[in-house]
Formats: structure tokens, C-alpha cells, sequence
């Protein structure tokens, strides 16, 4: 049985993804908790990961951290995760690889609280920006994918967990993107995956004051 490492629910974002993955598709883990901004966080983070971050997973011997090399470690061993047409895959892993090297305004701006409400108003260019560009993601992929949806690539798969955390930052930030992308977030904030970490994140009694604050 796979071991998962991740951080808190409400909080870690890239812990989300893998665990969002295999949560919808039904992959049996463990689940291995490390509380973040404690006093032993780093300590317990070295301890068990070997870049010293999460998520991490352990499949016996194995180690394999960073949640893009997770995720493509998990659709090597199981099917359905990426898409099955070739060049839908390479569009989900382009999309995917965007997310996972850029987005740094909205990353640093809006940070992932799903328990949170704070709607605002953007102001900031970059962050205007980045908001713009996943629209038009959203918007590109479910139109390629058309009735075969409902989500970016027909099915769920890794791209769609990759941009989970930003439906939650939108939820939390009240960005309401209109059209295809707008009925994109909703659907997804009503697939089972995300409501359960929904209902696991309101649960959890930890509390990170300096992000509660952003
Ligand atoms: N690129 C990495 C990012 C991992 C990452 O930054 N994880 C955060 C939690 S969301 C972490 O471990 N933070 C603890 C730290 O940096 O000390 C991935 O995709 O997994």
C-alpha cells in the first residue's frame, strides 16, 4: 500500500494534488500527516521526504516527491490518470507543467485557505494576469473536450487535480469567471474529491495565523 506525506488539508496546496488524484480514482494509501509552521516541521519534513517537502510518496523502497513526479509515478501503475489521446495528453502535461512552474502572483496572493472567504477586488497587473490565463485554459481545454466533459479533458485526470487549488483559491478570493470556465469551477467544486477535502479541511484544527491574515 502506497504512503502519502502530506501537509495540512486547508493549507498545502501541492500536498492536495496527488491525494485529490488518488482519492477520485480510488487508489487505496495511507495517509501520513505533517503539520506545517510547528516547531519539528522542518525536522519531521527531512525526516521523511528527501527534498524536505511534501508531498511525498512512499511505495516500499521508494521515495518519490514533487507532485508532478508523483502523479506520473501513480499513471505508470494505473490507468486512466492521464488522457488516453495522445495529443490530449501532451495538452494536459503542458497545462500541468504551467501550473507547476508559474502562477507565481496568484500563488503568493491568493494562497490556498479553502475554509477561508475573502472576496476582493484585483488590482495587480501580474495577479490580473494569471487569473486571465487560467481562464483561458479552462476555456481552451472544455471546449477541445466539448460533450465529452465535464472536465478538462473529458474524464478527471492529473490536470484536473493540478487545478483544483486554484478552484479553491477562486471560491475564497470570489474570482467568478464567466462562460465555459465559470461552469468548469462550479462542476468541480461539487466533484466528490475535492468535497471531501473540503469537509476534511473544515475539520482540522489546525490554524496557520499568518495565512489566515493574507
Ligand atoms: N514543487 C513542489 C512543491 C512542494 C512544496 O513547496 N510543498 C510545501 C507544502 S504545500 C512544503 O513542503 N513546504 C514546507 C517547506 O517548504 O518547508 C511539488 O510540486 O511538490
Amino acid at each position: 500500500m502506497y504512503t502519502l506525506i502530506i501537509a495540512n488539508k486547508n493549507y498545502s496546496s501541492w500536498s492536495m494534488r496527488p491525494w485529490l488524484l488518488m482519492t477520485q480514482f480510488g487508489i487505496p494509501f495511507h495517509e501520513m500527516f505533517i503539520p506545517l509552521f510547528q516547531p519539528d516541521t522542518q525536522a519531521r519534513l527531512r525526516a521523511q521526504s528527501p527534498s524536505g517537502r511534501v508531498p511525498c510518496l512512499i511505495d516500499g523502497d521508494l521515495s518519490v516527491w514533487d507532485s508532478l513526479a508523483i502523479c506520473e509515478y501513480l499513471a505508470e501503475r494505473h490507468p486512466g490518470l492521464w488522457p488516453a489521446d495522445p495529443a490530449d495528453r501532451a495538452v494536459a502535461r503542458a497545462v500541468c507543467a504551467e501550473m507547476h512552474s508559474g502562477f507565481t502572483a496568484l500563488r503568493s496572493q491568493y494562497g490556498m485557505n479553502i475554509r477561508r472567504r475573502s472576496p476582493r477586488t484585483v488590482t495587480d497587473p501580474a495577479l490580473a494576469a494569471d487569473i486571465a490565463r487560467i481562464e483561458a485554459i479552462w476555456n481552451t481545454c472544455r471546449t477541445r473536450s466539448g460533450a465529452a466533459g465535464p472536465y478538462l479533458f473529458g474524464a478527471f485526470s492529473i490536470a484536473d487535480a493540478y487545478y483544483a487549488p486554484v478552484c479553491f483559491r477562486f471560491q475564497t478570493y470570489g474570482v467568478i469567471p464567466q462562460g465555459v470556465a465559470g461552469e468548469y469551477l462550479s462542476m468541480m467544486l461539487r466533484t466528490s474529491s475535492l468535497l471531501t477535502l473540503t469537509a476534511q479541511a473544515a475539520a482540522e484544527p489546525e490554524s496557520i495565523a499568518e495565512y489566515d491574515r493574507l
